[in-house]
């Protein structure tokens, strides 16, 4: 994944038309368009392929099974063009290797500790353990929450230069800057860009903000 924004815009929206569309104005400012469930559930898979003519696409499926269907909703991600799948780490090693077998070289990231509130409960206190699991394992990153800049500069010190994806900022009270600051790679912005009345503004003030810092 190219790293010139450091802004990767998490589009969950449900509309086809309103996806493309935020896509085609933001999709040359942010280094990737994330998109989970609810556009897929609402569009269809062939969205992915859609949204990869104009940008790279990393899918937030949360994979979170046995090995066999890991592979199985990897492979089909992969298949439709995306360049990275995300996963959970809470499954254990096995999952997370045949995840990352079957993306064949793109991307895998590993979830070590989410940014809701309820993240703290069962993620933080395992947290450490994810992180190294993501590193043996072999995937490109990890996923590691905005809202708590002191918990990135941790995972930082676990993770070596593996890549760091931060969401939380904005709708959920995380700070780019600060987030960048703490030792994140990217981060991860839904709301406060596709319901802006004109998305690439604002991922474009979020990229430049990010830039007085590095
Ligand atoms: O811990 C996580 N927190 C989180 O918000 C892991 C995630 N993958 N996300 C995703 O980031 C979430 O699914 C959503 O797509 C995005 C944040 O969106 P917003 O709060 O900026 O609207």
């Amino acid at each position: 994944m190219k790293k010139n924004s450091r802004v990767i815009l998490a589009l969950d929206v449900q509309e086809e038309e309103k996806a493309l569309s935020v896509s085609e104005s933001t999709g040359d400012t942010v280094d990737a368009i994330k998109i989970g469930y609810p556009l897929v559930l609402a569009c269809g898979l062939e969205i992915v392929s859609k949204i990869s003519k104009l940008s790279e696409v990393i899918c937030d499926f949360k994979v979170a099974d046995i090995p066999n269907v890991n592979k199985l909703i990897v492979e089909n991600a992969i298949r439709k063009g995306a360049s990275g799948v995300i996963c959970h780490g809470f499954v254990g090693r096995d999952s997370i290797e045949a995840c990352v077998k079957a993306a064949g070289g793109k991307d895998v990231f590993v979830v070590v500790e989410m940014s809701h509130p309820g993240g703290v409960e069962f993620y933080q206190p395992t947290t450490e353990k994810f992180a190294k699991l993501a590193v043996e394992a072999g995937a490109s990153g990890v996923i590691a929450p905005a809202t708590r800049p002191e918990r990135i500069t941790y995972i930082r010190g676990l993770v070596g230069d593996l890549k760091i994806l931060t969401p939380g900022v904005g709708a959920q009270g995380g700070n780019a800057q600060q987030a960048i600051s703490a030792g994140a790679d990217y981060v991860i912005v839904g709301r406060s860009i596709y319901q802006a009345d004109d998305p690439r503004i604002v991922a474009e003030d979020i990229a430049n903000e990010i830039k007085t810092i590095t």
